[in-house]
C-alpha cells in the first residue's frame, strides 16, 4: 500500500436533504428553464456542479466565527481579522474589501484602465473581461496556445506566452499596458495552472517595461497544489509558502472568497501601491460600502478570514483537489473526452468531440449540460460559445474550446456522488446522437449566458431517448 488515498480531512455534523426528481419532471423543468442551467431552480437538482462559487460547507469553526459578527458600520473588528489574514497568507500591504470578485474587478478597472488601452490575460473571464471592457479596454489574450487545445497534457496549460506578450508590447507600447491580468487557475481552461517559473518571468519582463502584474488570486490555493505536485523543487514546500512566492511576483490581486476562501460571499482588491489602494477606496466607498466592510457584513469578513486559514492547509487542498481527480479520472476510464490534465475545480467534457453532429452555431455545449440534466439530475454549465458572448462589433465569438463544466464545490459531496454524476455522463455520451441543438430565443447584453434561453432547432425536446 504505496499509494495515500484523497480522503477527506473532516468529518460531517449537519447533512442538507436533497431532492429526487423523475426524468419527466426534469423535461418539463429544463424546458421552462428555456434550456438554461442557470434558470433552473436549485430544488430540481439532484446534483449541483453548476459551479463551486460560494457553495462550499463551511467549518463549525467558520460557523462559530459567524456568531461573532461585529456589525459596527465603521471599524468593524473582522475587517482587521480578514486584513491580517491577507496580508499573512497572500502579502499584499493594502486591503480593500469588496461584496465579491466582481466587485474588485469593477474598482481595479476603473481606477487604472484608460479608453483605449489594452489588458493582457491567460485567457478571459468573463466578469473580468466585461469590466477591462466597460472601461474601455481591449483584452488580449496572451496565454498559450496548449490552453486551447482540450487534450494538451502540458502541466501548466495556464502559462502566459511571453512572446505574446513581447508582441503585444511591440505593437502598442508599453504606456498602453496599465497591467496584465494573470489568473491562477484558468477557470475557462479547465482549471489549469500557472507554474512559478512563469509567474517570476512575467513580473521580471512587466517590471522592466512598467507594467502592473495583477493577479486573479480566485483559485490561486489550487493553483499552489499543481506547483507543488509538478513543479521542479516545490514537492516539500508547505501550500501557504508556495501561494507567498506566488503573490511576491505581482503588484496586487483581485480575489473571489467564493472559491479558494470557501465561504459563500465575499471577495477583495488587494493592492501593494498606497496611493492606488487609496483611490480604489474611492470608490469603493461609492459603489460597495465602507472602506472596512465592502460589501459584507461583519460576519461574512470573519468567516472569510477563518476560511482562508483552512484553505491553505496542505491536506485540506489534496483533498479537495483529489476528489476533483476522483471524478475526472472516472470519466477517462470509460473513454469520455474531457479536458487534460484534470483540473483543479471542476471536470470538462469536450462537447465538440461528444457532439459531432452539431456545429458550433447549435451551441453543443449547452445541449449536452441540458440532456445531462435530463439525463441524471446533474447540473453543469456550458463554457463555450454562449459563455464567450459577441465581440465590440457584435459578431459571435468562437472559442476553440466548447465546453461542460461539471464544478466541484468544495466539501459537499462525496465519493458517491462523484459516481453516481460520472454514470450520468457515461450514458448521456452513450446517446449522444439524440441530442438537438439549440437556438437563442431571447439574449441579454451583457454576461448573456445567466439569462439567455433557448430552444431546440429541430425538434420539440433537445433529448429524447426512446
Ligand atoms: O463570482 P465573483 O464575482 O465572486 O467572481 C468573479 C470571478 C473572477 N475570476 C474568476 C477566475 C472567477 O472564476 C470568477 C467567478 N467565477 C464563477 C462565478 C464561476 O462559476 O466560475
Amino acid at each position: 500500500m504505496k499509494k495515500r488515498s484523497w480522503a477527506e480531512p473532516f468529518k460531517i455534523k449537519m447533512v442538507e436533504l436533497l431532492t429526487m426528481t423523475t426524468r419527466e419532471e426534469r423535461k418539463r423543468a429544463i424546458a421552462e428553464a428555456g434550456y438554461n442551467t442557470f434558470l433552473l431552480r436549485s430544488a430540481d437538482v439532484y446534483i449541483d456542479l453548476l459551479t463551486d462559487s460560494g457553495t462550499s460547507a463551511m467549518s463549525d469553526y467558520q460557523w462559530s466565527g459567524i456568531m461573532l459578527g461585529d456589525e459596527a458600520y465603521a471599524g468593524s473588528k473582522n475587517f482587521y481579522h480578514l486584513e491580517e489574514a491577507v496580508q499573512q497568507y497572500y502579502g499584499y500591504r493594502q486591503l480593500v474589501p469588496t461584496h465579491q470578485g466582481r466587485g474588485a474587478e469593477h474598482i481595479l478597472s476603473q481606477i487604472m484602465i484608460k479608453n483605449g488601452d489594452y489588458i493582457p490575460g491567460n485567457m478571459y473571464f468573463t466578469t473580468t473581461r466585461y469590466h477591462q471592457e466597460r472601461a474601455g479596454g481591449t483584452f488580449v489574450d496572451v496565454i498559450i496556445d496548449e490552453a486551447h487545445e482540450s487534450q494538451s497534457s502540458h502541466p501548466f496549460k495556464g502559462n502566459i506566452d511571453l512572446t505574446k506578450l513581447r508582441d503585444l508590447i511591440n505593437r502598442v507600447g508599453a504606456e498602453k499596458i496599465p497591467y496584465i491580468s494573470v489568473q491562477v487557475t484558468v477557470n475557462m481552461a479547465g482549471g489549469q495552472p500557472v507554474s512559478l517559473a512563469n509567474l517570476r518571468e512575467v513580473y521580471a519582463l512587466c517590471s522592466r517595461h512598467g507594467i502592473k502584474v495583477i493577479l486573479d488570486a480566485t483559485r490561486a490555493i489550487e493553483n499552489a497544489y499543481f506547483i507543488q505536485q509538478r513543479e521542479a523543487g516545490y514537492s516539500t514546500k508547505t501550500i501557504a509558502a508556495i501561494l507567498r512566492e506566488m503573490c511576491s511576483y505581482s503588484d496586487g490581486a483581485t480575489m473571489s472568497g467564493k472559491k479558494d476562501s470557501l465561504v459563500n460571499i465575499g471577495g477583495w482588491l488587494a493592492l501593494n501601491d498606497e496611493d492606488k489602494a487609496s483611490e480604489a477606496r474611492s470608490l469603493l466607498v461609492a459603489f460597495e460600502g465602507l472602506q472596512t466592510y465592502g460589501g459584507m457584513a461583519g460576519r461574512d469578513m470573519e468567516a472569510m478570514a477563518r476560511g482562508i486559514a483552512e484553505s491553505v492547509q496542505d491536506d485540506h487542498i489534496r483533498a479537495r483537489i483529489g476528489q476533483v481527480q476522483y471524478l475526472g479520472n472516472l470519466l477517462l476510464e470509460a473513454g469520455i473526452p474531457v479536458v487534460t490534465p484534470i483540473g483543479g475545480h471542476g471536470v470538462f467534457l469536450d462537447a465538440r468531440v461528444i457532439l459531432p453532429h452539431l456545429e458550433q452555431e447549435q451551441l453543443p455545449a449547452q445541449a449536452l449540460a441540458s440532456a445531462l440534466y435530463i439525463e441524471s439530475g446533474v447540473r453543469g454549465m456550458e463554457r463555450g460559445t454562449v459563455s464567450a458572448g459577441r465581440d465590440p462589433a457584435g459578431n459571435n465569438r468562437h472559442p476553440k474550446l466548447e465546453l461542460v463544466r461539471l464544478t466541484i464545490p468544495r466539501r459537499v459531496y462525496t465519493q458517491a456522488h462523484m459516481d453516481v454524476t460520472a454514470e450520468g455522463v457515461s450514458e448521456v455520451v452513450q446517446n449522444a446522437d439524440k441530442i438537438r441543438g439549440l437556438k437563442f430565443i431571447f439574449e441579454p447584453e451583457a454576461l448573456r449566458f445567466f439569462q439567455a434561453r433557448f430552444a431546440p432547432i429541430t425538434a420539440d425536446q433537445v433529448y429524447e431517448v426512446p
